[in-house]
């Protein structure tokens, strides 16, 4: 086996945080006597220890130094190349029994998994460095914030972990000396990054991650999708409270008034760039403010949902990524960023497909081999990311330390429709609002393994995430639904329809303020609508659409409903409910005979 992650020494005074928690340690003895290290080093999350990691990882080609006149304190990793995304067929909900897991999600015995993954970490970090991390999740000061601990031997987990969550002595001050404290167990080993022996498996009863065989971020990060999401959806429904895979972002008016909107689309369709929006020079006076891109947790306080963003840094999709779609993502990735499968160009900068100017002539391509702008393949890999901390992005909400969350005006859902699905609409109440979500679809894309393009049921955004039975996930909706008083509005947008002739009949990005604005409008009771089959539609006239280049005959096929496609779309809806069998709630089954009855002539 290649030796994948060599041990590192560290001088006295790196490495050494070890915490005072009782059960902390004996579980980290436990993995140790297991994994059989050549060391435990103690993770604090401090400057120094960064240092020291970044120049080990420089030695070791965990990192490639990049120009640092050109991009301060930023470094390239290049994952293994069969290692670049998500692996959904090898991610695992190891509940007691089959029907808790649901028929979402893959499932495996817990006592058998445990077992299996005990013997592919036996000796696993042999000759290598255990690192063990522990870190927060949401703000200080937060009810909702969980406190986690990594433990890895991937120097790349390590440096990520540090811009993604709240690390080190912070989290530690959170979880106190009481051994029956809740906090999870997070077990990270690249073994030797071979697909066949790759599972990421969680274990919500026991607030356990263990994930094996990747180096790939949404596989091994595990405060995100496995800690943040899947577990997270666990305790929030038996807690009372929701993990949702949702961006919050907050909208100023010129006046001084302010909303904040939780937004759930399927990965990598665009919620970086919707939460860092920058209103067209038409908005003047409003501004957008970014309290997450990707995950919100949110709970009822006087009847209204608060939501707060567990993370604290961005693990974002690259290419397409510029000072025309997104200015602030490029602000916020100019310093201070690891790069994963991007470009390297001759003089040390980065590059990818969709970056501003001309292609480089020469350069690395993200394996590492020589690319020409004439190549056949991809400079930067489709689903290569940047990790850089919420800090650097220059429109980061005021309150996204508050520990009591931002009051959610409302919520939306969308996904990435060529056709059938208008521009915009708003549901009639909060249980039609559920239904939006249950039955939103999107064509794939790169940010998991496998066919891109295909249109798939992804309810909420969840499909890859609810670590429970989707029924359940749909009824704790309901539920949520009856304890608020105050609720969000709720609705559903296509920035992606095309026209007859294959092209994008909106013009996305920026222009998206325009749906934003009217979406504020109805929050404010003052935004015009007509009644449709979907839901309340705006009419060309509701939106504001002044100074903006479009064909009016795309305005109406944007917010058009073909009647034809509805028929299917409603067949697929049906046809989906009937794939998870008898677990949808009956109110959900009721909205879809209301909905296909308000089709009828
Ligand atoms: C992500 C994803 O990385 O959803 O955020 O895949
Ligand atoms: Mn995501």
């Amino acid at each position: 086996m290649k030796n994948l992650a060599p041990a590192i020494f560290p001088p006295k005074g790196i490495g050494d945080a070890k915490p005072g928690n009782a059960a902390v340690l004996d579980w980290v003895h436990e993995i140790a006597a297991l994994t059989e290290p050549e060391n435990i080093f103690w993770c604090d999350g401090s400057d120094r220890e960064n240092e020291f990691l970044i120049a080990e990882s420089l030695k070791q080609n965990v990192l490639i130094e990049l120009n640092q006149k050109k991009v301060p304190r930023c470094y390239l990793h290049r994952s293994d190349p069969n290692d670049v995304a998500r692996v959904e067929q090898f991610t695992f909900v190891c509940t007691p029994t089959k029907e808790e897991a649901g028929p979402t999600n893959n499932w495996s015995e817990p006592r058998e998994t445990y077992a299996k993954l005990r013997g592919l970490l036996k000796g696993a970090m042999h000759g290598r460095t255990m690192f063990v991390i522990p870190y927060m999740m949401g703000p200080a000061d937060s009810p909702l914030t969980k406190v986690g601990f990594e433990i890895t031997d991937s120097k790349y987990v390590v440096l990520s972990m540090r811009i993604m969550t709240r690390m080190g002595e912070i989290a530690l001050k959170r979880l106190g000396n009481d051994p029956h404290a809740e906090w999870n167990r997070g077990v990270h080993s690249l073994l030797d990054v071979n697909p066949e022996r790759r599972f990421i498996c969680h274990f919500p009863q026991d607030n356990t991650i263990i994930s094996v065989g990747s180096g790939y971020g949404g596989n091994v990060l595990l405060s995100k999708k496995c800690l943040a999401l899947r577990i997270g959806s666990y305790l929030a429904r038996t807690q009372g409270w929701m993990a949702e895979h949702m961006l919050i972002l907050g909208v100023e008016s010129p006046e001084g008034g302010k909303h904040y909107v939780a937004a759930a689309f399927p990965s990598a369709c665009g919620k970086t760039n919707f939460a860092m929006l920058i209103p067209p020079a038409h908005f003047k006076g409003w501004k957008i403010t970014t309290v997450g891109d990707d995950i919100a947790w949110m709970r009822i306080r006087d009847g209204r949902l608060y939501a707060v963003n567990p993370e604290n840094g961005y693990f974002g999709v690259v290419p397409g990524t510029s000072y025309k779609s997104n200015p602030n993502a490029m602000r916020s990735i100019a310093h201070d960023t690891i790069y994963t499968n991007v470009a390297l160009t001759d003089d040390g900068d980065v590059w990818w497909e969709g970056k501003d100017g001309p292609p480089p002539a020469h350069a690395f391509d993200w394996r590492g081999d020589d690319w020409t702008p004439e190549s056949k393949e991809k400079a930067a890999h489709p689903n290569s990311r940047f990790t850089t901390p919420v800090r650097n992005n220059p429109a980061l909400d005021f309150d996204i330390e508050k520990g009591e969350g931002v009051p959610i005006s409302a919520i939306i859902f969308g996904g990435r429709r060529s056709d059938t699905v208008p521009l915009v609409y708003q549901a009639f109440d909060w249980n039609h609002g559920v239904y939006l979500g249950a039955t939103m679809a999107s064509e794939t894309t790169a940010a998991a393994a496998g066919a891109v393009g295909r249109v798939r049921r992804d309810p909420m955004a969840m499909l890859p995430f609810c670590g429970y039975n989707i029924g359940d996930y749909f009824q704790h909706w309901l539920d949520m639904g009856k304890r608020l008083t105050n609720p969000p509005l709720i609705f559903n947008v296509n920035w992606f329809r095309k026209g007859a002739d294959g092209k994008f009949l909106w013009p996305g990005f920026g222009e998206n303020m325009r749906v934003l604005k009217w979406i504020i409008d109805r929050c404010e009771r003052n935004g015009g609508a007509v009644e449709s089959p979907v839901g309340w539609l705006p009419s060309p006239h509701d939106l504001d659409l002044a100074e903006l280049d479009i064909d009016h005959n795309a305005v109406d096929e944007l917010l058009g409903l073909d009647h034809e496609e509805w028929k299917k779309e409603i067949a697929a809806h049906k046809e989906f409910f009937d794939s998870l069998g008898r677990i949808v709630p009956e109110e959900l089954q009721k909205q879809r005979e209301q909905l296909a009855a308000r089709f009828e002539p």
